[in-house]
């Protein structure tokens, strides 16, 4: 690992620490709404501040863009930051499970996912917890007193696959993608799904399975965004020996036009991601 990474990990554990301790306070509204919509809480633009400020400050940071900002923030340096700075943080109210994401990328953004480094999430859950991808390996550590601490080396998805979750509403979902449910279904899968994708996927990693926010009948594009939740996530689930797809496509080859572009994600073991985009050939 890079030590620019390493000091990109640092930070982002540094920052989590201080995001989770104002999580009960920060649960109203902010005056905006993020570039794709959503309303945006007062932990989200803390959350998004913080990270910025951290991130930019190691030498080799570039720039920091985010799900909770319109432009990139610019600096001088190789290495770029996009970052979902609170996932789920919808979760906030009713006390559920929420994250933070981040990707590393060694071009400018809006890049392709070969251009990605590494990449990261915090999942605040009863504990928090780090999880890395870098150098094809994936890596998960406890945060705690100011400590990240290796809690698992060498993760890989469970060979087995035990539960899956889908995003959306079902009326919404095209009728191939609600064939192909109905049989996950049947392979007595069970169904876990928190409205934070961090948590699922950290599922996935437990348990093995499948993740997915689809493409829906009024935004074929589903609802999640390319550079600050896709590649990530997809480079995470990969480097643990599964496979990610937008439906046809690895999202890891997916090239990101627009900064905040949206994309059907789907992560998790292998085999099903191939049943999948078997699935939904013909669209
Ligand atoms: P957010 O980044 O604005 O919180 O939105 C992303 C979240 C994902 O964590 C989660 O999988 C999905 O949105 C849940 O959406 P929905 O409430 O439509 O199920
Ligand atoms: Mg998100």
């Amino acid at each position: 690992m890079t030590d620019t990474i390493d000091a990109i990990f640092d930070a982002v554990a540094e920052t989590a620490a201080e995001v989770r301790g104002v999580l009960g306070e920060r649960r109203s509204y902010a005056e905006g709404h993020n570039p794709t919509g959503d309303r945006q809480l007062a932990a989200d633009v803390y959350a998004d501040e913080l990270l910025e400020q951290r991130l930019l400050d190691i030498p080799a940071v570039g720039s920091y863009a985010s799900e909770e900002r319109d432009a990139v923030a610019e600096d001088s340096g190789s290495y770029h930051v996009a970052s979902d700075p609170l996932d789920g943080s919808s979760n906030l109210k009713s006390n559920n499970g929420m994250g933070t994401i981040i990707g590393v990328y060694d071009e400018p953004l809006p890049a392709a996912g070969e251009a990605l480094q590494a990449a990261a999430y915090v999942l605040y859950g009863p504990t928090t917890t780090m999880v890395t991808a870098v150098d094809e390996t994936v890596t998960e550590y406890l945060l705690e007193d100011d400590e990240r601490s290796v809690l698992q080396e060498d993760i890989t998805v469970p060979a087995d696959p035990t539960v899956y979750g889908f995003g959306g509403r079902a009326p919404d979902w095209p009728d191939d993608f609600s064939t192909f449910v109905k049989e996950i279904e049947e392979r007595r899968l069970k169904l876990r799904y928190s409205g934070a994708m961090v948590g699922d996927v950290n599922q996935i990693l437990t348990y093995g399975g499948l993740f997915g926010y689809p493409m829906l009948a009024d935004q074929p594009e589903g609802k999640l965004r390319l550079l600050f939740e896709g590649h990530p996530i997809a480079a995470i689930v990969s480097a643990a020996g599964g496979a990610s797809t937008d439906g046809t496509q690895s999202l890891l080859t997916k090239e990101a036009t627009e900064l905040h572009e949206r994309t059907p994600v789907f992560v998790g073991n292998e085999s099903l991601i191939d049943d999948l985009e078997s699935a939904l050939d013909g669209q």
